[in-house]
């Protein structure tokens, strides 16, 4: 049984805590990994779980008919704020397949082309602050792709204008967000009495997520006051959508958790995979200029179509070898429905947990070939070449993620404007250092940027 797996050196009550670095856990679990194998055991104070980091293993607790998405103790901190929308719901809540049925055709690739106008204006945003800056002066680059995801997914999801491009610092709601995010993370690795002593925070936690939901409330007040007026983002498509199989609505308070989801699961992990596209464009030349090739031929001097970002190949091949490296959302957890067995392993027990270190599965040596480490886009020149279940940057099955083509769409036609004006210069020789809160981000990242039109 799963008892017999291996396990790290354990420090009797705190179990095997001790060994993960507070600040970078998933980096914490990925070392581990290396050292104890593809399938390892984890005991935290109070809980157990199981981290699997190869195809093989990911194959078999990828099979839905046996395994199911767990809202371990993260998701179920972030359920404060999330309630039953998408991302925190248990499959079983039937608000998560109302929802999902709602919302699949908004996610459609379809739907995209009715986004991509709204796109293209924060995309120009981002464009006109880098044209205007002095030569000397840096980019600070995760800082300034969530200020674009931030406000593309406001107004492709609300027709809300965060208008983040205009400020010095993040928009209040972000701060909110982000402080809710990061205490219910730190909750999570609380003690019980530890965590009962933390009155301030608590307070403040408080204060942050009743923001939230006044302003969130307030913008689904607005427009059913308003009207229809003919909009076309997911809050319309929210509150006119029936569920197909039942007929039903959503409810107000169900939309206030969705909007709320999308912002938090739209907008940090794709700022994150922009910002590591660019850093390994900055770390491989050679990369760069066939990106610049491919850029200067599909679009020229336009502002790029629907059609021309579906063009984009090696930009979208950049992408998903950015997300290979360093996928954004770097695990997820899955629970065993009964009693059943894995390769290797003979019984696991209904309800037991299994998590995904996505990063690791992305590494795994037996799939992906010896050079691992190299950035080469290349290997997804031919999409049926991708080892099956060795490639889970958006999860997996029917809980796999809503906005996949959203962040595709955006980051492939972010990414390509940028290569369309701009030289880039690693001007610090940026060393990476993978931030994690939710998310993965490469911390400290700055560069310079140069218009390609003076250069020639
Ligand atoms: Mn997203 C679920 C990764 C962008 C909305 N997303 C997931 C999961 C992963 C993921 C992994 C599965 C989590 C789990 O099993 O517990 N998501 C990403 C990445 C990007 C991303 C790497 C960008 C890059 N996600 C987006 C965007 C949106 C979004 C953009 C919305 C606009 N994601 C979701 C929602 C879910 C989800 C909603 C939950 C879907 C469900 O369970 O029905």
């Amino acid at each position: 049984n799963t008892q017999t797996l291996p396990q790290p050196k354990s420090y009797g009550p705190l179990g095997n805590l001790p060994l993960i670095d507070k600040e970078k856990p998933i980096q914490s679990f990925m070392k581990l990994a290396r050292e104890l194998g593809p399938l390892y055991q984890f005991h935290f104070p109070g809980r157990t779980s199981n981290f699997v980091s190869s195809a093989r293993f990911a194959a078999e607790i990828c099979d839905e008919t046996r395994f199911d998405k767990k809202l371990g103790p993260a998701l179920q901190k972030v359920r404060s704020f999330g309630g039953d929308g998408l991302f925190t719901s248990g499959t079983e809540e039937p608000n998560w397949k109302k929802a999902h049925n709602i919302l699949l055709p908004s996610f459609s690739q379809q739907a995209m082309k009715g986004y991509h106008d709204k796109m293209v204006d924060l995309a120009t945003q981002l464009i006109q602050k880098w044209a205007r800056l002095n030569p000397k002066e840096e980019v600070d680059v995760p800082e300034d792709m969530t200020r674009l995801t931030l406000d593309t997914i406001g107004l492709c999801g609300f027709n809300y204008r965060f208008n983040s491009f205009y400020r010095e610092t993040s928009h209040p709601f972000v701060q909110k967000m982000v402080r809710a995010l990061d205490e219910s993370m730190n909750q999570t690795q609380r003690l019980g009495i530890q965590d009962k002593l933390m009155v301030k925070s608590k307070r403040q936690y408080k204060e942050d997520i009743d923001y939230m939901f006044d302003l969130v409330d307030e913008l689904i007040k607005e427009r059913k006051e308003t009207g229809d007026q003919g909009e076309d983002d997911l809050l319309a498509h929210m509150l006119k959508g029936k569920d197909p199989e039942t007929g039903e609505a959503l409810g107000d308070e169900n939309i206030r958790f969705q909007i709320i989801t999308f912002l938090i699961a739209g907008h940090e992990t794709t700022s994150g995979l922009l910002s590591f596209a660019l850093y390994y464009l900055l770390k491989n030349p050679e990369k760069l200029e066939k990106a610049y090739k491919e850029v200067d031929e599909v679009l020229g001097e336009e502002t790029p179509t629907y059609k021309q970002v579906k063009k984009l190949k090696y930009v979208r091949m950049i992408l998903n070898e950015a997300l290979r490296l360093w996928p954004t959302a770097p695990a997820f957890s899955v629970y065993a429905k009964d009693n059943t067995s894995l390769d290797g392993v003979d019984e696991v027990e209904e309800g037991e947990a299994f998590t995904l270190l996505i990063p690791e599965l992305h590494r795994d040596k037996s799939v992906w070939g010896e050079d691992v480490e190299t950035f080469k886009p290349e290997r997804f020149e031919d999409p049926s070449s991708i080892p099956h279940h060795a490639y889970k940057p958006f999860g997996n099955g029917q809980r796999a993620c809503i906005g996949q083509q959203f962040a595709l769409h955006e980051a492939t036609l972010v990414l390509g404007m940028v290569l369309q004006h701009f030289e880039l210069e690693d001007h610090s020789n940026y060393e990476l250092d993978v931030k994690e809160t939710l998310t993965l981000k490469p911390d400290g990242l700055t560069m310079r940027v140069k218009s390609r039109k003076n250069a020639d």
